[in-house]
């Protein structure tokens, strides 16, 4: 069978020039996985020396992973603009005409770079606002996202993603191209996992711990649900997608509005996950309905299964009277 390539996939159902962004993506992406791959016989594990917007330790494969997507996304005319976790301000690239801004988290899960263990990257396309400013089209609700996808450099390393028009995976090959695996993905209505940084229980609203004291006795319908928690959310969701369960990330005492960040994280992993036939929610609300109102704003995140996340939806709701 011939090798379908990320950029082809997305250039015959989407056109040329989200073609081009997906390859682009998949040229940046195959890069840093080689980057992870050899890290320990070059120097690029530890801190870079500097923190970044939100307030943590840069690690060099951060800045390695963030400055690759910047100098390839902005090799193409049709990209506008990116937004970065990594750079407070959206790196504006002045092209005129431009149909894109483009959204990432370069590397995700960083407390696991130094550890062998699986980190990600993260991508949301956003079609430029009329007004031609670039901070208004990354603000738009995820409901309006061109695409979505993530890379998970595993054992082995794959692309995830969507144009609006179901799920497919792309496997990184020994020549490193992303090449077509798997097509109209689609996540188990319930699964036997549940994945939460418990440590943080104590600080969770009630409702959350009574919802996983449930899933755990198997009250929720099925078998009685098993921990697993990564810590890299790109890796404890890539699981979910594929054996059904739930993610949640809650809002905590020290953090009411959750860790996790809406535009590059929750609204591109919500519409895979919509589109897998799962679901995403803040607690109460749909996340792909919430409106930013900055671009490194946070939200609480439950992602995974339908039955699980409406049931927890329900919960909130039911919570909040
Ligand atoms: P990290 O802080 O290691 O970069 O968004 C960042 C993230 O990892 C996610 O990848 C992960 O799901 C989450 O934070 C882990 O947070 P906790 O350490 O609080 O569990």
């Amino acid at each position: 069978m011939d090798k379908v390539t990320v950029g082809q996939y997305v250039e015959k159902s989407a056109g040329h020039e989200l073609g081009a962004v997906f390859g682009a993506l998949g040229k940046a992406c195959g890069e840093i996985a080689k980057k992870i791959r050899l890290a320990g016989l070059s120097d690029v594990y530890g801190a870079y020396g500097a923190v970044n917007v939100q307030g943590e330790q840069q690690q060099k494969l951060d800045v390695y992973a963030n400055d690759l997507l910047i100098e390839r996304l902005g090799g193409l005319q049709c990209v506008a603009a990116v937004v970065s976790e990594e750079d407070d301000a959206p790196v504006d690239f002045y092209h005129a005409g431009a149909k894109f801004v483009v959204i990432f988290d370069p590397l995700d899960g960083s407390s696991n770079i130094d550890v062998n263990v699986n980190v990600g990257t993260i991508f949301s396309v956003q079609a430029m606002a009329a007004e031609g400013d670039v901070t208004a089209a990354a603000l738009k609700a995820g409901t309006e996202q061109v695409a979505a996808g993530y890379v998970v450099y595993g054992p082995s390393c794959v692309m995830v993603m969507t144009t609006g028009d179901g799920v497919s995976a792309f496997t990184l090959d020994e020549d490193g191209v992303f090449v077509l695996s798997s097509e109209g993905m689609k996540m188990p209505a319930q699964g036997p996992y549940y994945s939460a940084n418990e440590a943080n229980a104590a600080g969770w609203p009630g409702v959350y711990r009574e919802f996983v004291a449930k899933m755990v006795k198997g009250e929720l319908g099925g078998k009685a649900y098993s921990a697993r928690y990564i810590g890299s959310l790109v890796a404890d969701f890539h699981r979910t997608l594929l054996k059904g369960g739930v993610f949640l990330y809650p809002p905590t005492d020290k953090a009411p509005k959750g860790k996790l960040r809406l535009l590059y994280e929750a609204n591109p992993l919500a519409m895979i996950a919509e589109q897998a036939g799962g679901a995403a929610v803040n607690g109460p609300t749909r996340i792909l309905d919430l409106q930013a109102e900055k671009i490194h704003e946070r939200t609480p995140l439950i992602v995974g299964s339908k039955r699980e996340v409406e049931a927890l939806q329900k919960a909130v709701l039911g919570a909040q009277g």
